[in-house]
């Protein structure tokens, strides 16, 4: 089908497509003069040539469908309704922007337009729209989604990923690659092992089709027949539309030649707005007064999109209040901590069943919560975590996933923005390395781009460190790379009682929030957890054992270490304050200065590297806070640096000790009783 031939289009139809395509064009084009001359800073991506590809497809979605774009979007946000005054205003970084100025042209977004986003990142709109087609799947509303990408980015593994879970589950969504045949500088020709990029459609069981992307009424056949496919509940397509890309990647862009003269010149030939222009005039006698009065008010519109632009304030820190993280939920912790008080009457749990039971909890109340990951449905995850809720709530809300964490991950930040409530599970922490995009650059940041507004309410959680004999692989504690990123929240109970209220704080937290569950702790005995609903709240440490003589700051597995080293240090006469953070980020600094004010003395024991590790965090912090009140230098007891050995005994001394508190702390003070000022 072209555009020259389609009797069934009517005349008006025609003219909205048209006029769409032209929008966009003058929208880059100005975009393009207005970077040039300084106005628009950093980089922007002309869709310039490409126009018919957006406006075909959103032209066959209604209003509550989806789109996820890519770095080259703005053409898919003006043919889903986006306004252009507030795109202008983003891409002049002001308050008035889409992202209030914080996210510019790569992360333009349009929430309640159904439009969730350009990305930075190549290729992670495939994964995020699939996420966000579960949530429509979930919802059950009858919503679809398309996730728009390039060619370089069908290279990316989680087109792979995100192409097998889509079509296992039906997935309502169009996968609508714009192949203008360059990757950058790089001819597709150079990257890519198969001629057409449909073709590897069949490998996931879903239709390919390759289009000519400059054929708008083609584009939106094509996408038409996918939605309803997808709408039927048949599952997603992936449509190839060949297009070409006039001028540079990008706008900042001033690259060595890397396209020939013809080959530019046959692209810019195949104009898809000039076809749309012939097809009205000589097949429906649209004549030139209509051509020059839209050709007028789409100037006006720029015109007055620009001077709304200029006339918006930018923004300011004032107005970066609670940008990055959504405030938590107030939060009420139940008045029994069992530690100390247990009478043996107490209901006791084991660390993996405390979690179940938050799960349970809140699963049945908000319906919004759904699990997803290896193996967590059938046998409950490979440490039993999640056992028996596949029984109880269903297999649409407890999902066993392919091996894919980029797609679950990613899924799960998709599903997240769009309403739903996930939790997904990281077989072993160690392969947290895989889904690292999804944590760092999309969840952790998907609020503040888009301007402090939306929530990211997602969990990633799974058993974390070493202990259990799994070697380099599978033991790591790599806890500070996330406690470095703002956006996250990182949370590491101790004991089951805070794993449980912890949990339910996460599930009812609007931030992503990453869960450790230390593979010891669910080997531990059980330990009194309160039946019912209670909250232990983020951001807030315990304190585990009051003493006056030095604060120990320990994590997790260590917790129970301190607490056994202070039994043994007390029959010395020594006395340690044990804090245990509960939350890692957003850390409860007042709470460990206030103790080490009081002691004066401060050791911080936890699992992972010494380097840049969580200690390092909070003897900078301390040393900033508190150096004045110290009598002696602070003392960081961590795992050697070394990968994990297999071996039992090197793995056990790698890792820190009991005996290795009792001596770091015995020597600080017998330093300072050396020197006369321990009483
Ligand atoms: C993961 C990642 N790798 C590399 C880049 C840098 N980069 C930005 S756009 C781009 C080319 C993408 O090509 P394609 O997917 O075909 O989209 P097109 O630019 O052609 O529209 C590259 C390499 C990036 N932003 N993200
Ligand atoms: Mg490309």
């Amino acid at each position: 089908m072209n555009a020259t031939a389609d009797p069934a289009l009517d005349t008006a139809a025609l003219q909205a497509l048209w006029r769409t395509m032209q929008r966009i064009r003058r929208f880059d084009e100005r975009v393009r003069e207005l970077f040039l001359d300084g106005t628009v800073k950093g980089t922007a991506h002309s869709c310039v040539g490409q126009e018919a590809i957006a406006a075909g497809a959103c032209a066959a979605l209604q209003e509550s469908d989806f789109i996820i774009s890519h770095h080259r979007g703005h053409g898919h946000c003006l043919a889903k309704g986006a306004e252009m005054p507030r795109m202008m205003a983003e891409l002049l970084g002001r308050i008035d922007g889409y992202c209030r100025g914080l996210g510019g042209s790569m992360h333009v977004a349009d929430l309640e337009r159904n439009i969730l986003g350009a990305n930075g990142v190549v290729g992670a709109g495939i994964g995020i729209g699939t996420g966000a087609a579960l949530a429509a799947q979930l919802r059950g509303d009858g919503s679809i989604g398309i996730a728009f990408f390039g060619d370089g980015a069908a290279n990316e593994g989680i087109f792979h990923e995100a192409l097998n879970l889509a079509s296992l589950w039906k997935l309502p969504i169009v996968y609508l690659c714009e192949n203008n045949q360059y990757g950058l500088s790089t001819a597709m020709s150079d990257s890519t092992a198969v001629d057409r990029l449909s073709r590897r459609a069949a490998g996931y069981s879903m239709p390919g089709l390759t289009i000519d992307g400059n054929d708008v009424l083609a584009v939106r056949a094509t996408v038409a027949e996918a939605v309803e496919r997808a709408r039927r509940g048949e599952g997603p397509t992936l449509i190839e539309a060949l297009t070409w890309r006039w001028g540079e990647h990008s706008m900042r862009a001033n690259l060595p030649a890397y396209r020939s003269g013809v080959q530019e010149e046959q692209g810019r030939a195949r104009d898809p707005i000039a076809r749309v222009e012939a097809s009205l005039r000589e097949q429906h006698g649209v004549e030139d007064a209509w051509f020059a009065a839209q050709r007028a008010e789409v100037e006006m519109e720029l015109a007055a999109a620009e001077a709304f632009a200029r006339a918006s304030r930018e923004p300011t820190f004032d107005d970066l209040q609670d940008v990055v993280t959504a405030p938590h939920a107030a939060a009420a912790e139940a008045a029994l901590w069992p530690g100390g008080s247990d009478d043996g009457s107490q209901r006791k749990l084991t660390f993996a069943d405390a979690i179940r039971e938050a799960f349970a909890i809140e699963m049945q109340r908000d319906p919004r919560v759904f699990l997803i990951g290896e193996d967590i449905g059938k046998i409950g995850g490979i440490f039993a975590v999640t056992r028996g809720l596949l029984e109880r709530f269903g297999a649409a809300r407890v999902r066993d996933t392919p091996i894919s964490e980029q797609a679950i991950a990613l899924a799960a930040v998709g599903a997240a923005i769009s309403g739903q409530r996930p939790v997904a599970e990281v077989q072993i922490f160690d392969f947290v390395t895989l889904m690292m995009d999804a944590l760092v650059n999309q969840a952790a940041k998907f609020r503040f781009m888009l301007g402090g507004v939306p929530t990211v309410p997602l969990v990633l959680r799974g058993p974390t460190g070493g202990g259990v004999r799994l070697g380099a692989q599978h033991s790591q504690s790599l806890e500070s790379w996330l406690m470095h990123v703002p956006g996250l929240v990182v949370l590491a109970p101790s004991n089951p009682y805070d794993a449980k209220g912890l949990m339910l704080a996460a599930l009812r937290d609007d931030n992503p929030v990453v869960f450790l569950e230390h593979k010891l702790a669910y080997l531990a005995p059980a330990a009194p957890v309160p039946e019912g609903d209670y909250v232990v709240p983020i951001g807030k440490a315990a304190l585990r054992r009051a003493g006056e003589h030095c604060t120990v700051v320990a994590t997790m597995t260590m917790v129970d270490k301190a607490l056994a080293a202070a039994n043994k240090l007390a029959r010395a006469g020594i006395s340690i304050e044990i804090i245990d953070p509960r939350t890692l980020r957003p850390l409860d600094l007042p709470t460990i200065v206030s103790s080490v004010k009081k002691t004066s003395r401060l050791v911080i024991v936890h699992e992972g590297w010494k380097r840049a590790g969580f200690g390092s965090e909070v003897a900078a912090a301390v040393a900033e806070e508190a150096i004045d009140w110290l009598d002696a230098p602070i003392v960081r007891i961590t795992s050697r640096e070394l990968p994990m050995p297999y071996n039992d005994k090197l793995e056990r001394a790698t890792m820190p000790q009991e005996a290795d508190i009792v001596e770091a702390v015995r020597a600080l003070v017998q330093r300072d009783a050396v020197a006369g000022r321990f009483e």
